[in-house]
């Protein structure tokens, strides 16, 4: 059926905000998991630091952060690599055509975690034949990714659910658009009102709600994940998996979804169909790794009001034998950032998505991680926006992933991908990678340009407490303050942006203050 043209309208609008953002040391039973070569040899307060003790048995100290081989506390922070893996069609490598070595960049300002897209298409694209050849060359990259000690989770992408009505993600096999196919695309409208497309909604619906005699095919994307799972379940890079990028329509089609917008912004709306899909996303997991964290997303719609979640939180269980490894992984994109017309001094949403987001993970007993957040440089206040988000990700003890790699645009770096952006020095900060105990608060004051971090050591965390201390925001250098002490040996990787700190015990609680080198205001 046609839609009538106010409801095309109203639909339109209803997709640009809907559609919108929606949005470690992995450990391992292998004990080539275990360490990180950084780590050993250092010295650990209360003896030498024996990098065979990062075994991957600690289990994190809360439900609310993730842990490395060693037992530290990871503040996963990172980027999205990368956009351009997406491709156009179920054909090509599907890997980032920045290249490998273009990562050296990132792994010199500190950060500690990517977000790697893969895509069911590019690794089941004929039914029920891996392709183990795209998977060889994924763990190319995890491979650099874990000499590198960056943690890993692989995103199992889809935008508008695959290339075959339009965008990315299922293989051609699985796309079942009722015969209708894809539609001509408005190449001058954002990306995501393509969701309107009839085409895009059935095979949606062909996904989530089958008619009788439809394929299974929710089941044939967690088998897909599954053998994602048991193919790197014990490589080292590996610390999560993100169920579905951004599902949406699970609750119906766009009419439907239309229909539930009041309920849904009283927080009346809850998503068993999707909550149930996720559940089966753990179990899948589970079949096969037991210690990476599980990713989890609420519907897209959700990142762009933000409402209240859909998910029904208390349903979602880890079956992993001990505390859970759960991570909600909504994502965080302002509409107006996101659409390149700025940062309003009046937006409210950053202060919403904390309230809802923070209050959501802890009913599912999971880390709170943005799986995507970004915008672009040249619009009004975006250093303000990724300053703002960036302070509440601290005071959430929250971790994130900057949408997206892809030098140029967005990205944290230009097209020569090596010079930062303005995006790229709004995000260089001071900010822990891992925490040898339990942190309690940590904060950075970009304008002084100090770090303060309070945390509790913790006898089954080994190795150092690490800093991102990126090199080029300290041209003078640095003035640390431990435990009331300066530290006069500063343990300090200026090529790696990493700063290592072992306070003299293990336990009990400690503090640490960062400050430029002729700076006084840490004690
Ligand atoms: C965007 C890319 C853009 C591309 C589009 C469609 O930045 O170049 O044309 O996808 O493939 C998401 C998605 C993520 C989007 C991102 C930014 O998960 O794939 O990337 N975004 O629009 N949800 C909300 C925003």
């Amino acid at each position: 059926m046609k839609p009538s043209a106010p409801f095309h309208r109203a639909a339109l609008l209803l997709v640009a905000t809907l559609l919108l953002p929606l949005a470690a040391c992995s450990s391992d039973d292998d004990s080539s998991k275990s360490t990180d070569g950084r780590s050993s040899n250092t010295s650990e307060a209360g003896g030498t630091f024996d990098a065979a003790e990062c075994d991957g048995t600690a289990e994190s100290p809360d439900v609310r952060f993730v842990v490395d081989a060693c037992g530290r506390v990871v503040m996963l922070r990172g980027v999205n690599v990368e956009s351009s893996s997406k491709g156009t069609t179920q054909e090509g490598d599907h890997l980032p055509a920045s290249g490998l070595q273009g990562q050296a960049a990132l792994s010199n300002w500190g950060w500690n975690s990517v977000r790697f897209l893969v895509f069911w298409g590019a690794i089941e694209p004929e039914k029920d034949k891996f392709n183990e050849a795209y998977l060889d060359k994924v763990e190319e990259w995890l491979d650099w990714y874990a000499d590198n000690d960056i943690h890993v989770v692989l995103d199992m992408h889809q935008d508008l659910y695959a290339w075959k009505v339009g965008f990315d993600g299922a293989p051609d096999w699985a796309v079942d658009s009722k015969g209708v196919e894809k539609g001509p695309r408005d190449e001058n409208a954002p990306w995501y009102l393509a969701g309107t497309d009839p085409a895009v909604q059935n095979a949606f619906q062909s996904f989530w709600n089958p008619e009788p005699g439809q394929a299974d095919l929710q089941s044939e994307w967690l088998d897909a994940l599954a053998h994602l799972a048991e193919r790197f379940a014990d490589h080292p890079a590996v610390i999560g998996y993100d169920v579905m990028n951004e599902p949406s329509f699970a609750n119906g089609d766009l009419e439907a979804t239309l229909a539930i917008q009041a309920q849904a912004a009283a927080g009346e709306f809850q998503n068993p169909n999707l909550t149930q899909f996720m559940q089966r996303g753990i179990e899948a997991v589970r079949r096969h790794d037991q210690d990476s964290w599980v990713m989890i997303e609420p519907t897209s719609l959700l990142n762009a009001f933000p409402y209240p979640g859909d998910l029904v939180f208390e349903d979602l269980k880890d079956t992993r034998d001990g505390p859970p490894r759960l991570s909600y992984a909504g994502h965080l994109y302002e509409p107006s950032v996101h659409d390149g017309g700025g940062y309003a001094p009046s937006s409210t949403y950053v202060d919403e998505w904390e309230k809802y987001r923070s209050e959501e993970a802890a009913r599912m007993q999971g880390v709170l991680w943005f799986g995507e957040w970004g915008g672009a440089p040249d619009q009004s206040r975006m250093t303000e926006f990724i300053t703002e988000v960036t302070s509440m990700a601290d005071r959430q003890m929250a971790g994130w992933a900057w949408w997206s790699w892809d030098p140029g645009g967005w990205s944290p770096v230009k097209e020569d991908g090596t010079t930062l952006s303005s995006n790229g020095e709004a995000l260089l900060r001071v900010q822990p990678r891992a925490i040898a105990g339990t942190p309690s608060e940590f904060a950075w004051a970009a304008g002084d340009k100090v770090f303060t971090m309070d945390w509790t050591g913790r006898d089954d965390a080994h190795g150092p407490t690490e800093l991102a201390v990126p090199a080029r925001l300290f041209d003078k250098g640095i003035r640390v303050v431990l435990d009331g002490e300066e530290i006069t040996d500063l343990g300090w990787d200026r090529d790696r942006s990493v700063l290592a700190v072992s306070p003299e015990t293990t336990t009990g609680t400690h503090t640490i203050c960062l400050e430029p080198t002729n700076g006084n205001k840490c004690r």
